[in-house]
């Protein structure tokens, strides 16, 4: 691993950290660097979310990329360094205590004023101003009464009456305001395609909005389904519908066939 000393007199137990210690900073150094790349070259190859159809699905999952990235090199530092510690200075048969450990204000200082730096940066962007981005359009065109029980959920839409049960269906493109309520215990609505979850309360409404961006059923794609994602009983992993998500003119006569 690098260019460590190969002296045996280095074991001697009177050596201390200072000697020795810019080659192997640089060793480190180098080894986290060449970590880090590769790291991040297998976190952009991954595929981290599930398939995406809604314009706040892209918005959070920006933000999580961009976490990805930033967290790659602060996690491969600590598995580095602990790692590099672990192999290089462990025991070797000697029983006296090791050269003490002498505290680097450099290296506080520095650590410091990276991390606050980089939390302070991703509270701003993309923290406040995805939420801002996710609440950015506040009109509904559509607006649903969703009511979930144990087991199972139901969808009223507000302005024409209609109540459905087994699938949620969904215009493309419109902004759609849940309202969602519970008649027992807590549940909660969540659509991983979509990347929303709000919990269902009894006694209150509370409410989620989305704008889906993609054609899909959840015949094609497992993750457009509404699930329960709060364990509400012996059915709760059952506790879900399909999510059907089609053009605007099939939607209306869809509305129109159900009585709307
Ligand atoms: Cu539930």
């Amino acid at each position: 691993m690098g260019n460590g000393d190969h002296s045996t007199t280095s074991q001697t137990k009177d050596r201390t950290h200072s000697d020795r210690q810019p080659g192997r900073l640089a060793t480190v150094a180098f080894i986290w660097l060449l970590v880090t790349v590769l790291a991040e070259i297998t976190v952009a190859a991954i595929e981290w979310q599930p398939f995406a159809a809604s314009r706040e699905a892209t918005i959070s999952d920006d933000a999580f990329n961009l976490l990805m990235v930033l967290a790659t090199p602060v996690f491969t530092f600590v598995i580095v360094v602990g790692g590099y510690a672990l192999l290089r200075d462990r025991h070797r048969g000697d029983d006296a205590d090791g050269p003490p450990i002498r505290t680097s204000r450099a290296f506080i200082a520095t650590w410091l004023v990276v991390t606050t730096v980089l939390s302070v940066v991703v509270i701003i962007t993309p923290g406040f101003t995805g939420l801002d981005e996710l609440r950015a359009e506040p009109e509904a065109d559509l607006v649903i009464d969703v009511r979930a029980e144990r087991w199972s959920w139901a969808y009223r839409y507000a302005d024409s009456g209609v109540e459905t049960q087994g699938n949620l269906m969904l215009p493309i493109n419109r902004r759609v305001l849940f309202r969602i309520s519970s008649t027992d215990v807590i549940h909660s609505f969540w659509i991983p395609a979509f990347r929303i979850k709000k919990d269902a309360v009894p006694g209150q409404i509370t409410t989620t909005m989305v704008t889906p961006r993609k054609l899909g059923s959840f015949d094609n794609q497992e993750e457009m389904r509404v699930q329960c994602a709060e364990l509400c009983g012996v059915g709760h992993a059952r506790m879900f519908t399909g999510v059907t998500v089609v053009e605007q003119d099939e939607f209306d006569a869809w509305l129109a066939a159900a009585g709307g």
